[in-house]
């Protein structure tokens, strides 16, 4: 059994839908990253960096006691390696497909989120139009170049790696699915072939289930007050506070 550790957004979706193609069994453990869980002692032995996805497996890959991984990308990585699925095993292709996820973790997801950021929430917390407008400028511009760098290499290829669907395809979807939502609904249309794959992928059995994993989970109907504190809990972090939170966990594990 694998526990995930997860909440539902495109980083904890990559997750549960490697597991759905996978066919592994695994269960969700909340992560409400608005109401703080990610800095309990518990979860920081586990994720060091307070971010979700995490995962416990408690039957590892090679034996021994349960193996605890965060990073969405060494996950997926792990996932491929334990089921023999969506990652060749050696060679030239494995690192074709390495290079893609590589790619997504350190390009698309945080050039989206900083975008998501700036575009979406930026303008709760700084009254300056001037910082808003550098921000959004930046972090999109760079979503555009990034989208332009997909379109192309699904001109030629079927999948973003080359010829099969791989992790390098389930790592990339849940960000890149949500170009219109950020950008604006029109966008597909200077990139017909990232539509193209968005819409095939999104129609694997595998990739929907995985991607409506824990729907029910976010908390509905905040006051304003409750809003505020959720901004401020995730956009207001300190090296101080992560310390303190990481020398309690090893603290309660000794
Ligand atoms: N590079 C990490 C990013 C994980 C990440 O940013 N997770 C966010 C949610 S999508 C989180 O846990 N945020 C909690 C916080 O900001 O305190 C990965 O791919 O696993």
């Amino acid at each position: 059994m694998i526990d995930v550790h997860y909440w539902p957004t495109p980083n904890g979706w990559k997750v549960t839908i490697m597991l759905e193609e996978c066919g592994l069994d695994y269960r969700i453990r909340p992560v409400d990253i608005g109401g703080g869980d990610q800095f309990k002692p518990e979860f920081l032995r586990i994720s060091p960096n307070n971010r979700m996805p995490a995962i416990v497996d408690h039957q590892p890959l090679g034996g021994g006691g349960p193996v605890s991984l965060f990073e969405s990308g060494a996950i997926l990585e792990y996932l491929a390696d334990k089921s023999g699925q969506f990652l060749p095993k050696s060679g030239p292709e494995r690192y074709r497909v390495l290079q893609w996820v590589h790619w997504q973790m350190a390009n698309l997801g945080p050039m989206m989120g900083n975008a998501n950021h700036f575009k979406n929430y930026a303008k709760n917390i700084t009254g300056d139009p001037a910082q808003l407008e550098y921000g959004t400028k930046r972090f999109v511009g760079e979503v555009d170049r990034l989208s332009g760098v997909m379109d192309a290499q699904l001109s030629v290829n079927p999948f973003l790696a080359g010829g099969a669907y791989s992790i390098a395809d389930i790592i990339s979807w849940p960000w890149a699915m949500l170009m219109d939502r950020l950008i604006d609904e029109d966008v597909w249309e200077g990139f017909p072939n990232l539509k193209r794959w968005v819409d095939e992928v999104g129609a694997r059995p595998a990739v929907d289930k995985g991607f409506h994993v824990g729907r029910d989970l976010p908390k509905q109907d905040l006051t304003e007050e409750e809003k505020n504190a959720r901004r401020d809990l995730l956009f207001n972090q300190t090296n101080e506070k992560v310390r303190k939170a990481r020398e309690e966990a090893v603290r309660a594990a000794a």
